[in-house]
């Protein structure tokens, strides 16, 4: 696919609807990304490869999502240059917090930018995202200015009776 400058990867196919977040906030600023299932313990060599050929690949940014013990994002970090946006997906067990614990706690030198927990975590990502692409890109920017600013005004003044 042409000019694909942000990939959007997950542990599992499980993950997806947390991940469509990600995906929507793109296809609402109209950004082009791919979405790729690379699972840190199930396809090891997918998640190499991914890491591996990702600056050649022109992607400028990597949303990883991913839950339970979430060692994607931050394997998918120590493996690329390219800044990755962490995901915890929410977990049955612990609701997210492992997989929180998971991505946020990475050691000095692969940092992993961590979002919140499931479907907001996601959207912000697609955000976060968009953000970066939006410094070298005027376009986008106005764009997510737009965005922002109907978000904005979309809150009203003074709450109603439900
Ligand atoms: C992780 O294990 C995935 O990211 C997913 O969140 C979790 C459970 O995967 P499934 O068993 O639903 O495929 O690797």
């Amino acid at each position: 696919m042409a000019d694909v400058k942000v990939g959007i990867i997950m542990g599992s196919q499980s993950d997806w609807s947390t991940m469509k977040q990600a995906a929507d906030i793109l296809d609402e600023l109209d950004v082009t990304y791919e979405a790729k299932i690379v699972s840190a313990h199930r396809t090891p060599d997918r998640l190499w490869d991914y890491g591996k050929s990702a600056v050649d690949r022109g992607l400028h940014v990597i949303i990883a999502g991913a839950g339970g013990a979430a060692h994607l994002p931050g394997m998918m970090a120590s493996k690329t240059r390219v800044p990755v946006i962490g995901v915890p997906v929410q977990t049955r067990a612990l609701s997210g917090v492992d997989s929180l614990y998971s991505i946020v706690q990475m050691p000095k030198g692969f940092p992993v930018a961590t979002m919140a927990i499931g479907a907001a975590g996601a959207a912000n990502a697609g955000l976060m995202a968009a953000g970066i692409l939006a410094v070298s890109d005027p376009d986008l920017a106005r764009r997510l200015d737009d965005w922002r600013a109907a978000l904005s005004n979309s809150i009203p003044d003074e709450p109603q009776d439900e």
